[in-house]
């Protein structure tokens, strides 16, 4: 990790957001002036974790009632040791996700908008961190993106969901300009959530899941939604609800083999829905569970299990055994995080922290000490902590828990990745 190291140390330096190119690129006014914060006090820093966050500040009205604003968004890097370098980013007050991704052979930091839409690029160049927002559209919020080639040009490009009118747009690389297309679109008030990339048919080219829904309502009311396949044959785009429903949605996918063809299938935890109580705990009374759903080529559909919860969204999968076989790991609101294990043909979960409480409850496997058997890390913003889970003898062995880094008071952790 000495290069991490130098990276960062790069990194202090200087970070200035200067360009813009493409479509839909912001005026001068809206281009971001990123500032670092750091906590590090070692001569190196070596990060091991990339987290997006959103910070809120709290004040109180005359009533007591506290009122929150939305802060700046944040890249937080965090070592193992728990210190962090923070990337605040005053463009957007709630960066939706943060991601490395290879653009010709160039390690690039990959942000997205979420209170101003925007899809924006941190390259090291000579000696300086330079930004770049390549795509910033008239909408509120840029809420995923994946990369990867999706039409099978041999070129990659961006797929993004964007909460305003449900959409799914590719950000494609023409000229050296990032151009947005429109996949689809619904009324202006649809969200849609997620983007995950698996070659779903098995043609040998990623096809697109993503998941519209009725906007966001209260806990535990129901929201309608679907989960859609976009598959590009013979030049032009298809999609198909593998998934729709008048009562529920979900608002996490994850791109995974579940039936072991070497196609990707779709998995979805399909909230539950409840019925307000005030003596219950958590406030609801659970009517209908949270569904472990996977959406297969050709129509074949697999239950994974349940979650005595409302909803659960963050899904991640990672080897906690090393066997070569992958676990699951699924962050809920209220009830903890839970472990989905193979046994044979069956599924099986546990429950691996029911004091972890999260809305958004990121997760991320991440092999801390290189022994081929992955770590859990959760950001549990309840406790306003990050905590690493380890599974000391495979799925139905001890678990460890051990607090990584503690968070401000009122920031959510939207994704946390591998620096790696
Ligand atoms: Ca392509
Ligand atoms: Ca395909
Ligand atoms: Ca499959
Ligand atoms: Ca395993």
């Amino acid at each position: 990790m000495a290069h991490a190291g130098t990276y960062f140390a790069i990194l202090v330096l200087t970070l200035s957001l200067v360009g813009c190119i493409g479509a839909d690129a912001p005026a001068a006014s809206q281009v971001a002036s990123p500032t670092i914060n750091t906590t590090v006090t070692a001569d190196v820093f070596e990060p091991v974790l990339v987290m997006a966050t959103s910070q809120f500040n709290i004040s109180f009205a005359d009533d007591g009632k506290k009122i929150y604003t939305a802060g700046d968004g944040k890249v937080v890097f965090l070592d193992e040791e728990g210190n962090r370098i923070e990337l605040v980013d005053n463009f957007s007050k709630a960066l939706q996700k943060a991601f490395f991704v290879d653009i010709d052979g160039e390690r690039v930091l990959v942000t997205l908008g979420g209170t101003k839409a925007s899809l924006n690029f941190f390259r090291e160049k000579g000696g300086e961190w330079v930004g770049e927002t390549v795509w910033a559209p008239d909408l509120v919020r840029l809420r995923d993106a994946e990369y990867g080639d999706v039409d099978g040009d041999g070129e990659k490009e961006f797929v993004a969901a964007t909460h305003d009118d449900g959409g799914v747009w590719l950000v494609k690389r023409v000229n050296g300009s990032w151009l947005p297309e429109q996949l689809w679109k619904e009324n202006g008030t649809n969200y849609t959530h997620e983007i995950e990339l698996g070659d779903f048919d098995g043609d040998g080219v990623l096809d697109i899941f993503a998941n519209p829904s009725a906007p966001n309502v209260d806990v535990g009311i129901n929201q309608p939604g679907s989960v859609r396949v976009f598959m590009f044959h013979n030049g032009s785009w298809k999609n198909e609800a593998l998934f729709s429903s008048s009562l529920t949605h979900a608002k996490e996918l994850l791109a995974f083999d579940v039936n072991g063809d070497n196609r990707s299938d779709v998995i979805a935890p399909v909230e539950g829905h409840g019925v307000k109580n005030e003596s219950a705990p958590f406030g609801f009374n659970l009517v209908e569970p949270t569904q472990l759903l996977a959406f297969a080529y050709g129509g074949r559909n697999y239950s994974l299990g349940t979650a005595s919860d409302l909803q659960c969204r963050s899904l991640v999968a990672g080897d906690v055994d090393g066997d070569g076989v992958q676990e699951l790991a699924l962050g809920c609101r209220d009830t903890g995080v839970y472990l989905y294990y193979k046994n044979g043909s069956k599924w099986l979960h546990k429950l691996i922290d029911k004091d972890s409480r999260a809305a958004v409850h990121a997760l991320a496997f991440v092999d801390f000490n290189a022994d081929g058997k992955e770590e859990l890390v959760v950001a549990n913003d309840n406790s306003d902590s990050v905590d690493v889970y380890a599974f000391s003898d495979g799925v139905s062995g001890g678990i460890e828990r051990r607090r990584l880094a503690s968070m401000p008071e009122y920031d959510w952790v939207w994704t946390i990745y591998p620096f790696k």
